[in-house]
């Protein structure tokens, strides 16, 4: 009826034919299947009014956001705790992905999104089953916005989600569900202008009311999506709950007089993360903080509480950093006896349910591999991987930067290859030349996704060789800067002066004197005690003069 009304695309009947939400009635074995025969179900309706229409008709795989969220904690008292992990998730999907492509879908559409974790689980799972399949089937995304706030459930905002899942590609970004198309309109207009693909809009017809059926008639449905057409936020268009074929029939009439949007250029030409809100990297933008603190290694205070378990206390850290101007939160759990994996997950679920802090992108900061994946699973957000190098050889390194592009997050790269870490200016500057142009040309990273680390050594340790380490990076930044502009650069301040551990008034003053120049010479991001940097001009000149 739908098709008959004129609808170009059916959605297959299959919003929770996954094995978590079938769980709830034992139907889970049956996942697969359900999911084979709704599509069946819908080719056959589709190629039947083609056939008679002579006009092309698709079908669209529903992938439902299911009933669990990887973002919040149903236990008010274990913040950590969640119904559901990344890698269950993601397996259920697969399975229905497997069935939707087996029964014919041309076009996946993930659904309803209300915490974007789930959608990321999604989208890698619709890629893993696409190759291992061998076929190509393109993407719908579509997010739904649960109040006049403007963030989805788990609070991001519409421009934070697209910079989330943006890596995916998709055939089209859009809105469905939700409160209905008025309530709707200024996300529908803020996605339309940032999306660099098409995009699209499925309503509820209104707001449901006491017996949560839906009131708004197709006239009514019609007005408000015809506005949306007038002003070009649309390439499709559509109704989701309480919308009858009539409804389709009405808006489709309607919105056929008007030219699809098109659909913008680079829309956002700037390095871009994100937490549960945005955080766009511009030309004319503040230097970028990392909160160094959140980091076993790097404070004591930090790793006694972890140690500790001690989560409370150790959120408090987090919200200091925040609160002293970080951009982005560094969180480090690399501690001989401690089980990383664990504590990078729990912290980063802890402080994914604290709004003030999860407001800001997190750098996942560890050496071992796992546990960077096991970060990337539980940030909801466009993260910074810290890091990957070419220590270990080509091989690894691609092989880790794939991974992590699965996941959308950009890299931190070292200036670390198989010989070690670099210290001269020009290895530090070879480094980077050689581990960009892999990821740029065998990964199909974006240079605007890479941070390169030039390595900041510890220098006046009195050892001869450290004389000209604090030199030959400010030197190397520059280069870097010249050749490679959308690239970013970044670095450990703090590691400038171990030298001069327990002095803190001259390490600080040291921190901010090297920043100062780090920054003339072209310094993007750097990673500090965000809150305890001393400004520059007021170190007194005798301890400047000597630090310089
Ligand atoms: N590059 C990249 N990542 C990094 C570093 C880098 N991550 C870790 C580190 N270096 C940056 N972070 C810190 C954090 C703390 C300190 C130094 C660097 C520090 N801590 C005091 C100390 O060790 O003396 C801790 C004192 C305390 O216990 O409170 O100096 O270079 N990509």
């Amino acid at each position: 009826k739908n098709l008959e009304a004129g609808a170009d695309i059916v959605e297959t009947n299959t919003f929770n034919a996954q094995r978590i939400s079938q769980a709830d009635y034992s139907t889970e074995e049956l996942a697969h299947e359900m999911n084979v025969e709704a599509a069946k179900v819908a080719r056959r309706a589709a190629d039947e009014v083609e056939e008679e229409t002579g006009k092309p008709r698709f079908i669209a795989g529903a992938i439902g956001p299911t009933n669990r969220t990887l973002s919040i904690s149903p236990e008010v008292t274990e913040p950590a705790h969640r119904e559901i992990d990344f890698d269950e998730l993601r397996d259920a999907y697969a399975e229905q992905a497997r069935g939707l492509i087996e029964g014919g879908v041309d076009v996946f559409l993930i659904e309803t999104i209300f915490d974007t974790l789930n959608a990321k689980a999604a989208i890698i799972a619709c890629n893993e089953v696409m190759e291992e399949m061998g076929v190509e089937v393109p993407m719908i995304i579509s997010v739904t916005v649960t109040d006049q706030s403007g963030r989805t459930l788990s609070g991001q905002t519409i421009k934070a989600f697209w910079i989330s899942i943006e890596h995916a590609d998709p055939l089209a970004v859009g809105l469905n569900c939700s409160l209905g198309p008025d309530e709707m309109r200024p996300y529908m207009q803020e996605l339309s202008e940032i999306a660099d693909t098409y995009t699209s809009c499925y309503p509820n017809a209104g707001l449901p009311n006491e017996f949560g059926e839906y009131d708004e008639t197709p006239e009514q449905m019609r007005d408000s999506l015809e506005e949306y057409a007038e002003e070009s936020w649309l390439n499709i268009v559509g109704g989701c709950c309480g919308t009858t074929p009539e409804h389709i029939e009405v808006i489709g009439e309607t919105v056929s007089n008007y030219e699809p949007r098109e659909v913008p250029e680079e829309p956002i030409p700037h390095t871009r993360y994100s937490g549960l809100e945005p955080l766009v990297v511009r030309p004319d933008s503040n230097f970028t903080m990392i909160g160094e603190r959140t980091n076993v290694m790097g404070s004591r205070q930090f790793r006694g509480l972890i140690e500790d378990e001690n989560f409370q206390e150790a959120v408090e850290v987090a919200r200091d950093q925040v609160e002293g101007g970080a951009n982005i939160l560094d969180v480090n759990m690399d501690k001989g006896l401690l089980d990383s994996q664990e504590a990078m997950k729990n912290f980063l679920r802890i402080i994914a349910t604290e709004p003030s802090i999860a407001k800001i992108p997190i750098m996942v900061d560890s050496s071992k591999f796992k546990v960077i994946e096991t970060g990337l699973k539980n940030v909801q957000g466009k993260a910074v991987v810290n890091s990957l190098s070419l220590k270990e050889g080509e091989e690894e390194f691609k092989e880790h930067a794939r991974t992590v592009k699965k996941y959308g997050a950009a890299i931190v790269v070292m200036a670390f290859d198989e010989d070690g870490q670099a210290t001269s200016r020009e290895h530090r500057v070879e480094i980077a030349r050689r581990s960009i142009r892999i990821l740029t040309e065998e990964v199909g990273y974006d240079q605007k996704d890479i941070l390169f680390d030039a390595n900041i050594l510890t220098v006046a340790t009195g050892m001869e060789e450290h004389r000209e380490y604090a030199i030959n990076y400010l030197e190397a930044i520059e280069a870097i800067e010249e050749e490679f502009p959308d690239v970013k650069t970044t670095g450990g301040v703090s590691n400038i002066s171990f030298s001069f551990r327990g002095n803190p008034i001259v390490r600080e003053a040291m921190h901010s004197t090297f920043l100062y120049h780090a920054m003339k010479a072209g310094l993007d991001t750097a990673i500090v005690n965000a809150g305890r940097l001393t400004v520059y001009r007021d170190i007194e000149d005798e301890l400047r003069e000597h630090i310089e």
